[in-house]
């Protein structure tokens, strides 16, 4: 990450992909937790207990008390560790990480070109900074998700989040025997810097649910409602759609908006199940390009709506909207093919 400022890496925050099997995780988790009760001490939401030997931190977290807001840090940024130790990485969820170190004079790539970062590579021995060390996108499996890496030689060593670029930490290896964090300092460093990006991203959540629907009176005497989604601060995402107008009366229209830098789809199911976040029907436009007339049986999908950004050099705002046809009242819900684990979804009620 050398090199690459915060502006820079945000300006290419996106994400591509989040993961039905992150919620089945953490319900598999949960339920281990729950059958062996006791034999690891209860820590509130993301905090981590202390293994001996080893340092712990963790990638990314959700807002224990919403689930909207992501935030897309690691806790901490920054660790100093001796010579010899090693850290641990968790995967608290829902929304997936990697823990990437690029060799030197590699840089990450862009979200869009991540994928061949999506699956492990792990350490083969003690890390002395030469090669490419991946933990893959995590959390995917039904087990409780870690990753180790091994330090034996003094320097810095920087990695990132291959899927947001904004998501940067830094571990500081010494051999100088009173510099070293303990593990209580990097939790406690860890929960401060969470509060600092749970309010960050709280304020933007209530500016997001709170700001009146854009709108745009047609010629044909219908009005088109305008519907964002989601909102992206420097240190989080939050997970929301703005909440739909209250008077939509059939005939309106409603397009949906992502003004946010992180890509989602607006996805009627019409009965069905929600096709994994990692399935190729995420980004399938069904049953055509916007405008689509909205019915309450069928399936419809805007396919990925790309984000705005980088700054200045964003898809147009045609390219990141789409839009429906109320033509009948009922209510429609909808969801971010992307963001189900982490509560996105809306509703539209017409008159
Ligand atoms: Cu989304």
């Amino acid at each position: 990450m050398q090199g690459l400022t915060k502006e820079e890496a945000l300006s290419g925050r996106s994400r591509r992909a989040a993961w039905v099997a992150v919620a089945l995780a953490l319900a598999a988790v949960a339920v281990l937790a729950a059958a062996c009760g006791g034999s690891e001490e209860e820590t509130p939401a993301g905090q981590v207990p202390t293994t001996p030997g080893v340092i712990a931190l963790r990638a990314g977290l959700n807002d224990p008390q919403d689930v909207n807001i992501a935030v897309l840090e690691f806790l901490p940024q920054s660790i100093t560790v001796r010579t010899g130790t090693t850290v641990e990485w968790r995967f608290t969820g829902p929304e997936p990480h990697t823990v990437t170190f690029f060799p030197p004079g590699q840089q990450p790539p862009s979200p869009d070109q991540a994928e061949p970062f999506f699956a492990p590579t792990p350490p083969t021995g003690p890390y002395d900074g030469t090669a490419l060390v991946n933990s893959g996108l995590q959390p995917l499996g039904p087990n409780p998700v870690t990753f180790q890496v091994t330090f034996t030689r003094a320097g810095e060593y920087n990695y990132v989040c291959v899927i947001h670029p904004g998501m940067t930490g830094k571990v500081t290896v010494t051999e100088n025997a009173g510099q070293g964090d303990t593990q209580e300092q990097v939790t406690q460093r860890g929960d401060q810097e969470l509060q600092q990006w749970l309010q960050e991203g709280r304020a933007a959540k209530q500016r997001l649910m709170s700001q009146q629907p854009r709108r745009t009176a047609n010629p044909d005497g219908t009005t088109t409602w305008f519907v964002e989604m989601g909102i992206t601060t420097e240190h989080t995402d939050v997970l929301a759609f703005a909440p739909a107008p209250a008077t939509v009366r059939a005939g309106d229209r409603v397009t949906f908006v992502n003004d946010s830098g992180a890509p989602h789809t607006a996805t009627f199911l019409g009965g069905r199940s929600a096709p994994s976040p990692d399935s190729p029907e995420v980004g399938q436009v069904v049953p055509g390009p916007s405008p689509q007339v909205l019915n309450a049986q069928s399936y419809f999908n805007t396919g990925l709506l790309p984000p705005n950004a980088p700054p200045g050099n964003a898809p147009p705002e045609t390219a990141r909207s789409f839009t429906f046809v109320v033509a009948q009242p009922g209510r429609y819900t909808y969801v971010c093919l992307l963001h189900v684990p982490s509560g996105m979804a809306g509703s539209i009620e017409a008159q």
